[in-house]
């Protein structure tokens, strides 16, 4: 069953931002769609589209590998 979660993702500033997250986010088993509301140099939404729950840690890691934090999840 398909399962929608928003993570608030800090330090993105630009699209290529987003594109960095959106690729790490896309490798993790699963994503069926990544969904990015960016607020640049504040807090963004990330908010990712899969197939199970994800381990938050994987996202987490993922988010970070693009060389950004995960500050929250919605
Ligand atoms: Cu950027």
């Amino acid at each position: 069953m398909s399962t929608t979660t928003t993570y608030v993702v800090s330090g993105m500033t630009c699209d290529h931002c987003v594109e960095a997250v959106t690729e790490e986010v896309s490798k993790l088993d699963g994503v069926a769609d990544v969904d990015i509301q960016l607020v640049a140099g504040g807090e963004s939404t990330v908010t990712v589209s899969s197939d199970s729950p994800l381990p938050e840690g994987d996202v987490r890691d993922a988010v970070d590998e693009a060389g950004y934090d995960v500050t929250g999840v919605v």
